[in-house]
């Protein structure tokens, strides 16, 4: 891991520098994502059906393609029962939390007499995308899947590539109240949500993580369709003093370094000594971690050290505006009072980000690469949108027609000055 220290001359130049790094290597995908998005507008489930095989070389044809009641009841029933009630757990604290972010409608009248106001309703159909493999998380269908459901979608579609389902991922899904399963995965999964294609009907939405194909899809079928932001590798970082635990600090850099060679991890401590600890503690756990390959790989090449005054701490997070970060102080607030920039902040030395990845009920889809600078983590506003509402009578309509016909003569467009001024008998 690369040390900073702020006593250091040039360290402002040198920490903006790190900051700026890109983490993620462009990958060149978006012609042939273009192409598969094309084909199956136009040809719908057979250009799905064929691209699954060319690029996953298994075998889904249309009468296999949605995953029955039968098999998801089947495969969640082999679900461990401690994973199972650990997600049922989950599940109701990411509900609780959730429920608590419904905005109210409002109705009102003005002083001109024009009643106004706004109603929120929820999305109709919403679509999942769950990768494949190692990163089918049953956390991240709870996280995306959940919000929807409290919202009130529904019609909530899971796609995932086809392979083996997981157990824990098929139980997650019917405890967030997804609706229905189709195994198609990549860029054709995301092109079959937003235009449909035979049986797999669109969706108004597509939220959930997925590799580059997936990406480049949902960034080109927005406009057709609502999609969440477009997520980045994991990143976190720990403010401690000397008072912490090493191990827990190191467990906790590890818990996202774990998660992609590209994750970045940075500790912010004001003891050179207390770093050192926790950077043995670091080489230690990584002996025992079965994914120490891709931590080390994320540790080495995106990892720092930050050795500063913790009052300096609030700024420099709010520079690197982080997915993650702990505050493992006594007293956190008093600093983390002072963070704008970041997706989620983890407050005391008991308050490790892994609870916030599972349990805590807040969402883990969290902005990452500085988006925490203009956004925020999904949420229940993600599956809900407002109309606006306008009621005007006669006395009222006398005080908003006039400037209404001005502004309409202003701009060259006499039929809606005509609209308006019809109304107040002057045309
Ligand atoms: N920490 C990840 C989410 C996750 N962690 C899923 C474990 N499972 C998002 O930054
Ligand atoms: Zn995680």
């Amino acid at each position: 891991m690369r040390r900073f220290r702020f006593s250091d001359p040039g360290f402002e130049a040198a920490f903006a520098a790190f900051v700026d790094e890109r983490r993620e290597t462009p990958e060149e995908v978006d012609n042939l994502v273009r192409d598969i998005l094309s084909a199956v507008r136009a040809e719908g489930l057979e250009a799905v059906l064929r691209f699954g095989r060319q690029f996953e070389r298994t075998h889904v044809d249309a009468d296999n393609i949605r995953v029955t009641a039968a098999e998801i009841e089947a495969g969640a029933a082999q679900c461990a029962p401690e994973v199972r009630e650990a997600i049922a757990f989950a599940a109701a604290r990411i509900r609780s939390y959730h429920a608590r972010q419904r905005p109210a409608d409002q109705w009102f009248k003005d002083e001109a007499g024009v009643e106004l106001g706004w109603r929120w309703t929820p999305l109709e159909a919403v679509g999942v995308y769950v990768p494949g493999g190692r990163a089918a998380y049953p956390s991240t269908v709870l996280m995306n899947a959940v919000p929807a459901a409290v919202a009130g979608v529904e019609r909530i579609a899971m796609v995932t590539p086809p392979g083996k389902l997981q157990p824990a991922v098929l139980a997650a899904a019917k405890e967030a109240g997804i609706t229905e399963i189709w195994r198609v995965g990549g860029a054709q999964a995301v092109a079959a949500l937003a235009y449909g294609a035979g049986p797999i009907l669109p969706v108004d939405k597509i939220v959930g993580p997925g590799n580059a194909f997936v990406t480049a899809a949902k960034r080109r079928v927005y406009g057709t369709v609502g999609i969440d932001a477009l997520a980045g590798p994991s990143e976190i970082v720990v403010v401690s003093d000397a008072a912490s635990r090493p191990d827990w600090i190191a467990a906790d850099l590890l818990s996202q370094a774990e998660h992609d060679p590209a994750a970045q991890s940075i500790l912010i401590t004001d003891d050179e000594a207390f770093a050192d600890a926790v950077l043995a503690q670091i080489v230690l756990q990584l002996k025992s971690l079965e994914t120490s390959e891709d931590a080390a790989t994320s540790l080495k090449n995106h990892g720092a050290v930050i050795i500063a005054p913790l009052e300096e701490a609030p700024r420099l997070v709010n520079l690197i505006a982080p997915e993650h970060v702990e505050f493992a102080l006594d007293e956190p607030e008093r600093l983390a009072d002072r963070v704008r920039h970041a997706g989620a902040i983890f407050l005391g030395r008991h308050a490790p980000e892994a609870i916030g990845d599972y349990v805590a009920g807040s969402n883990h889809v969290l902005p990452t690469s500085r988006a925490a600078r203009f956004s925020s983590g999904l949420s229940l506003y993600d599956f809900i949108k407002r109309t606006s509402i306008v009621k005007c009578d006669e006395a009222a309509f006398a005080i908003l027609g006039p400037p209404t016909v001005a502004l309409a003569d202003a701009e060259g467009l006499p039929a809606h000055a005509r609209s308006a001024a019809i109304r107040l008998g002057q045309s």
